[in-house]
């Protein structure tokens, strides 16, 4: 009887102590090191016994403290530092030329400056996993890559790893203002608390160099592109370094945003035109000044000439110039210069699909060699989908980065789930065809224009100070994919998918297996109630919350939906073929020839290239107004399917989170009816034609749609 309830007893707090272990509320990312089974953390004790690094160096110290805390929190017990190898299951986290690793051979040449290897050997006659690099860093990248390995289950026994990043600057652009406002943020406040910095700096800052570090990203601009020339002001930058030495033990480097004013607002000269002596000489004693303070300051990343930004321009100076003068001020020191290719203007009659292409592609090979220009994945501005830049393959003498927005400004801000790795994988694989067949996007990027060019990618970070971080447990993914890609863009979504899935909400496939699902389509489901069959930009004014599909009355014609979609009686989409705009004289001729016909144009780009008929017959053999509104049912239908998953889930997620993502995909679920309905009694009102057999019409008339204002939506402006 007692033995019976004592076992009770036990079992009881057993469940307690598991449903402890499990209350989450995602701030552990993708690094959550919950307890494996008890079988597998067995084997993998066996494995790990000890380890031997040089941990007086601050980069092996932080690699070693965190496979402490993984292996701890996965296996269940502290792994000890030693000396030297002890026994079997002798970790060593080290560098190229370690005494330790005297007459053993491995493939330092194959991995880089930042690359890691990992192999099971055996030294004096012990078995023995190495993580080493050729770097610190590289052996910081190692351990994450062991870490990931144990978090999901594989086998750790007989090693043999090597991989290397194949770009070479991985940054996070945050879009934050020094009173901690981000802009297009939906997830709190910036992190960056500059009233208490430097003398207080939060332990989060730690913590988030540690996820940076675990998906390989190495620099953060910490302030937004509409710049403020404050934080170039010397208390600013101790507060920079502050952050800088939190950061740089985990490989990553801080970079500003550069107005490009600074010299008039805080350096009291009359002018900022690059070619004037005074304005080059305030920038290097600027640059020298930061330096000063930070050595191994990253660089300046400028927004210049663009929605309002000062720039070259105001001198009737070129872009190439502009950065020229701001990368020999940084050239002394090895930094870069960001430069970004959003440039359009409210002047310019042109299609704004053309106008940055029109900038830039005269001045290739005319940037200074630590100049990279930053060009978004398309010719707009991030909408849930777009064809790749034309700029891609057309600047051969230039290098050229990607900049990805991992915030969701177009795409339900954090409570939509929409994975976006489909999304940049799509832009990734996309063929320039330039110079030839197979030079894709990912490959312009990764192949340096020459020895010792820089390459890199950018992303516009989703985190805040949410305790989530990024505003919601699944935008959490975006930013783990974002790091793969920026390390591999030719990876693939679905495998970074099932990684994060795995890590994130545990390894049971019939948890991960259902949610990689969910994520795999989450982004075609955006763009079908959004924007389907290619339509782009029909967001509400501002803060791009919700439809807009007819707003027309903007100042600048270009911030109007109706410019994009081109919709009337007769018709819908933006013709960008030569009796258009001819944007697509931009491409390779292969792409253009592709997308100008309306036979090989792929249905998901039909209306941003073409302006045709309500009635044109698509391939699915209905009218483009019913396939229209199919599309958008099929958005909303997809989110009802991601409920339906979800609410399988129940009781196998820790609560807190399961009910977070339950509640979203409601609002999601309202927001995506709430799209199709406006959209459709918006071009039903231009098409006339009847819904199709089985579609719903819209409960409320277009007015009604119309009159929703949201002027509070976040993300907007300070
Ligand atoms: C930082 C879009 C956004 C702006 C953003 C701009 C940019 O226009 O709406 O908030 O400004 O892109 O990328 O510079």
């Amino acid at each position: 009887m007692w033995r019976k309830l004592l076992a009770i007893l036990s079992a009881l707090l057993v469940f307690a102590a598991s449903n402890q272990a499990h209350a989450e509320d995602g701030y552990d990312l993708w690094l959550r090191y919950r307890p494996l089974p008890e079988s597998q953390q067995k084997q993998y004790a066996a494995r790990l016994t000890h380890f031997v690094a040089p941990t007086h160096r601050p980069t092996i110290l932080a690699a070693a403290e965190e496979l402490q805390r993984g292996l701890e929190g996965l296996i269940g017990y502290r792994i000890v530092q030693r000396e030297t190898v002890m026994g079997d299951g002798a970790v060593l986290v080290t560098t190229k030329g370690s005494p330790l690793l005297e007459g053993v051979d491995l493939p330092f040449d194959r991995i880089g400056a930042e690359g890691y290897l990992i192999r099971s050997i055996a030294l004096y006659g012990k078995r023995v996993t190495v993580i080493a690099g050729n770097s610190d860093v590289g052996a910081l990248y190692g351990v994450f890559a062991l870490l990931k390995r144990i978090q999901l289950g594989q086998p750790i026994d007989s090693l043999d790893l090597t991989d290397a990043p194949r770009l070479r600057v991985r940054v996070l652009d945050h879009w934050d203002n020094l009173d901690r406002y981000v802009e297009r943020g939906y997830a709190g406040q910036s992190l960056w608390d500059w009233q208490k910095l430097p003398r207080y700096s939060d332990p989060r800052y730690t913590d988030y160099a540690r996820a940076n570090a675990s998906i390989g990203i190495n620099g953060a601009v910490l302030t937004n592109v509409n710049a403020n020339a404050d934080v170039l002001r010397p208390e600013y930058l101790a507060k920079v370094k502050a952050l800088a030495d939190v950061f740089r033990p985990w490989g990553i480097r801080v970079y500003l945003t550069a107005r490009f004013s600074a010299p008039i607002e805080i350096g009291g000269l009359k002018t900022a035109d690059p070619l004037d002596p005074a304005v080059a000489a305030w920038w290097r004693a600027k640059a020298d000044a930061i330096y000063g303070v930070i050595p191994d300051f990253g660089g300046f990343l400028v927004k210049a000439n663009s929605e309002g930004q000062p720039g070259p321009a105001d001198y009737h100076r070129s872009h190439a110039e502009g950065a020229n003068m701001l990368a020999d001020a940084l050239a002394p020191h090895g930094g870069i210069v960001m430069w970004r290719a959003f440039v359009y203007s409210a002047q310019n009659a042109e299609d704004r699909h053309k106008q940055a292409y029109d900038e830039f592609a005269p001045l290739d090979g005319k940037f200074r060699d630590n100049v990279l220009l930053q060009v978004k994945n398309g010719a707009i501005d991030f909408q849930p989908r777009e064809p790749f830049h034309p700029l891609f393959g057309a600047m051969p003498r230039t290098p050229l980065m990607m900049e990805f927005q991992i915030t969701k400004e177009y795409l339900g801000f954090a409570t939509h789930l929409a994975y976006l790795g489909t999304m940049w994988e799509e832009a990734l694989a996309s063929d320039t065809f330039r110079p030839g067949r197979g030079n894709t996007v990912a490959r312009v990027l990764e192949t340096p224009v020459d020895a010792g060019a820089v390459t890199g990618m950018a992303g516009v970070a989703n985190i805040g100070s949410d305790r989530n971080w990024s505003g919601s447990q699944f935008d959490q993914a975006n930013w783990y994919a974002f790091g793969r890609f920026a390390w591999n863009p030719e990876d693939k979504a679905e495998a970074i998918a099932r990684d994060w899935a795995a890590m994130t909400w545990g390894d049971d496939p019939a948890v991960s297996g259902p949610i990689v699902e969910m994520m795999m389509g989450s982004r075609e489901a955006v763009v079908d109630y959004m924007t389907p069959l290619g339509l782009g930009h029909q967001m509400a004014t501002g803060h791009h919350y919700g439809p807009g599909p007819w707003i027309a009355d903007l100042a600048r014609p270009e911030w109007n939906p109706t410019y994009y979609s081109r919709a009337d009686t007769g018709g819908i989409g933006f013709d960008r073929t030569a009796t258009g705009s001819d944007a697509l004289s931009q491409y390779a001729p292969d792409v253009a020839k592709r997308w100008g016909s309306l036979a090989t144009v792929p249905d998901r780009l039909l209306l941003w290239f073409h302006h045709v008929p309500w009635d044109y017959r698509m391939k699915s053999g209905r009218t483009l107004w019913d396939e229209l509104v199919t599309r958008y049912d099929a958005g909303v239908a997809y989110v009802a399917g991601m409920q339906a998953r979800w609410a399988g889930l129940k009781g196998r997620i820790d609560a807190q989170r399961w009910a977070e993502v339950r509640d979203f995909l409601a609002i999601q679920r309202d927001e995506a009816q709430w799209w199709r309905d406006a959209s459709i009694a918006y071009f039903q009102s231009l098409s006339k034609r009847p819904l199709p057999a089985g579609h719903a019409a819209p409960p409320h008339d277009l007015d009604w749609y119309k009159a929703i204002r949201t002027p509070y939506a976040p993300g907007n402006g300070g």
